[in-house]
């Protein structure tokens, strides 16, 4: 089938899947760069803390800044549409013999970073990185008993938010700057409260810095468990809601691996709506726990899409792929997950959204189920593949060659 005979199937039902493919191309969502190092990081030699693990162990990881670029711009290659690049604290790049720990980290130590966006025309989102550091201390950062530590890890945050303005500033791009900890405990606490008090108080101490409001958009991302910190986690849910909700200008975040393993964060994103002018997701894909296994086109990836685009979620939520798989090839894993939720993107632009809604609110509920399960079967591969051709992209077939290729010049040789 051509794509003009795929085209006309979706006009039929009033779609028009020319404007989709226009839409799809401009909706910028974020390419985290710790998928290509297993979360590793530049400015330390330690662990993975924080109750995440990566496993698997795939010759050929990025070990240094130009590698991890060089895989990055390979990803970029092999992507189509508008990226944001995803950068984690620990990421950032010293000069040689330089070092300065978390909380005195400064813009000039990013500006590679800002480099690779500009070259890309990309927009920069943050993570202060409150996990993989000595200091940790029992675990614990921002919840901290220990008032040295916890002070250390705000000025953390401190400097990620000037970090982050310098990076909206330079790209022209607002920046998304996420908070996450995994501060909890393995074993049934003797004081829940005390470290929310203090988690809810550090965070205002951090975003107690001036910074320009239009420019970084704070989040908070909640975590149901770690390994490690079975029984309590600090940033649970209904912290980081109620957090942003008493707190102009913050954004909660939703990971959908965070949450029991039958709740679904297709059900949040509308809920979500009524009550938030902007929020952010990580998207992910969790199996059995929050195992941050590759994104695909799979029946949750697509309901999160397809709320997305019929609650007019398209520039209000805030998009980042989340997860890390060390047991295949790392460049393979970024492109494929971003690849799947553009299809997912897409799927959910080509869909009759106003007439399904309709045949729900006059309770044509068979109808409704037909037409939901008619449309499935729309040749929605050969719009991907114009998709691709128009952005100059290789299709899904030719894609693995690619990564064979780089794989044989580059990664081997590492
Ligand atoms: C961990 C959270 C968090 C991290 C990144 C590395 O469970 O999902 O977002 O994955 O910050
Ligand atoms: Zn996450």
């Amino acid at each position: 089938m051509s794509y003009s005979e795929a085209k006309e199937k979706y006009a039929k039902l009033g779609i028009d899947t020319d404007a989709a493919i226009a839409k799809l191309k401009d909706i910028p969502v974020a390419l985290h760069c710790w998928q290509l190092d297993d979360v590793k990081g530049f400015d330390q030699d330690g662990p993975l803390t924080g109750g995440i693990q990566t496993t698997g162990n795939y010759p050929g990881k990025a070990m240094t800044p130009e590698q991890l670029f060089a895989d990055y711009e390979k990803v970029f290659e092999l992507t189509p549409g508008t990226k944001k690049i995803n950068v984690h604290a620990s990421y950032a790049i010293f000069e040689k013999g330089e070092w300065v720990d978390r909380d005195a980290l400064e813009p000039k130590h990013f500006k590679k970073w800002v480099e690779l966006a500009k070259k890309h025309h990309a927009g920069l989102d943050f993570n202060p990185t409150f996990f993989s550091s000595p200091r940790v201390k029992d675990g614990l950062t921002l919840t901290s008993p220990d008032e040295e530590t916890r002070q250390f890890w705000i000025r953390h945050g401190q400097a990620c938010l000037r970090i982050s303005e310098y990076f909206a500033k330079e790209t022209g791009i607002p920046c998304v700057m996420n908070i996450w900890i995994g501060d909890g405990y393995k074993d049934i606490p003797a004081d829940r409260l005390g470290p929310r008090l203090r988690y809810k108080d550090s965070i205002e101490q951090i975003l107690s810095v001036p910074y320009d409001r239009d420019l970084v958009k704070p989040c908070v991302e909640s975590k149901v468990f770690g390994i490690g910190v079975e029984a309590y986690t600090a940033g649970s849910a209904e912290f980081t809601l109620s957090f942003a909700a008493t707190h102009e200008g913050v954004m909660p975040l939703m990971d959908n691996g965070h949450y029991h393993p039958t709740e679904v964060v297709s059900d949040k994103i509308p809920a979500l709506m009524c009550f938030y002018p902007e929020f952010a997701l990580h998207i992910t894909r969790p199996i059995r726990w929050d195992s941050d296994h590759v994104v695909l086109f799979d029946d949750e990836t697509r309901e999160m899409a397809k709320e997305i685009v019929r609650c007019g979620g398209i520039g209000k939520i805030h998009m980042a792929l989340d997860y890390f798989d060390a047991s295949i090839n790392r460049i393979s894993a970024l492109a494929t997950g971003y690849r799947s939720w553009q299809k997912a993107l897409l799927e959910a632009l080509c869909m009759p959204h106003a007439e399904l809604k309709r045949l729900q609110d006059s309770n044509e509920l068979g109808r409704k189920m037909v037409l939901q399960e008619a449309v499935k079967l729309l040749p929605l591969g050969e719009i991907w593949n114009e998709y691709l051709r128009r952005e100059g992209v290789v299709d899904d077939f030719g894609f693995y060659d690619e990564i064979e290729k780089y794989e044989k010049d580059v990664l081997s040789k590492r």
